[in-house]
């Protein structure tokens, strides 16, 4: 049995005040109603972890995320946090490679290898995004693109600390735009994804590996998406920041 995992993505939203209101009543909710073999994780701004650490208390089933952590442990990187200080607040996951941010701040496969392995050393989990663009899926290349992410991003691990990894396949056309690929699409990417993961690493790893789908996940798409087999959960943008629309989508299953 895999882990079930659905992970909001605050991205960069919610101030003091609405995020604690959130965070406490996905915890609150989370505690009530979401199935106790689903972890739910809150991957907030930077500035709310510390805060979202403290009111996730003593709730069995709910994380707290970075979206981001630098290559190096410490220095002169002004304006950076770095994997290190994040595990010192406690931090248990970190999404890394969103497609915002290998599209707008230059984040390569190379870089994304560096940050997995600064995640990992500091005792933390990472949330490894990736997925295709429209031009790519038009012409039929996504297979490819998503296979050179994973081999330069994360292929590079143990198998052992491979197995600390939760993949998220984010198809870049449907980040944001309303569009969501179908959850036959969605299935046949991640069914081609564990493969590559079992040639890289055996069918027993492939087969323990969460793989999550993100790029407009909401209530009404969560439960034909998640009853995929090969889909184990969802990394949830814009649905994230309404508690009642993210523990719905906890409930999916
Ligand atoms: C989305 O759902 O749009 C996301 O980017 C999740 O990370």
């Amino acid at each position: 049995m895999r882990q079930k995992i659905v992970a909001g993505n605050w991205k960069m939203n919610l101030n003091k005040e609405e995020a604690e209101i959130l965070a406490s009543e996905v915890v609150n909710m989370a505690k009530d109603e979401t199935p106790s073999d689903v972890k739910v994780i809150m991957c907030t701004p930077f500035i709310h972890l510390s805060k979202v650490k403290s009111l996730i208390g003593d709730a069995a089933n709910v994380f707290v995320g970075a979206q981001n952590c630098y290559t190096e442990p410490k220095g002169a990187y002004t304006g950076e946090i770095s994997a290190q200080q994040l595990a010192s607040y406690g931090i248990d996951y970190v999404i890394l490679g969103h497609s915002e941010r290998r599209e707008y701040f230059g984040e390569s496969n190379e870089m994304l290898a560096t940050k997995t392995d600064a995640v990992i050393a500091n005792g933390m989990l990472p949330i490894f995004c990736f997925g295709e663009v429209l031009e790519e899926r038009e012409a039929g290349t996504q297979k490819a693109v998503v296979e050179k992410q994973l081999s330069e991003g994360i292929f590079h691990l143990s198998a052992e600390d491979f197995g600390k990894v939760v993949l998220a396949y984010e198809p870049v056309w449907a980040i944001g735009t309303g569009k969501t690929a179908t959850s036959a699409q969605a299935q046949e990417m991640h069914k081609d994804i564990r493969d590559m993961i079992a040639a890289k690493y055996g069918q027993e790893v492939a087969d323990a590996t969460p793989i999550l789908y993100g790029g407009s996940a909401k209530p009404s798409n969560a439960q034909e998406l998640f009853a995929q087999p090969d889909v184990d959960g969802g990394l949830i943008g814009g649905a994230s920041l309404a508690s009642r629309d993210f523990i719905d989508i906890s409930k999916s299953y």
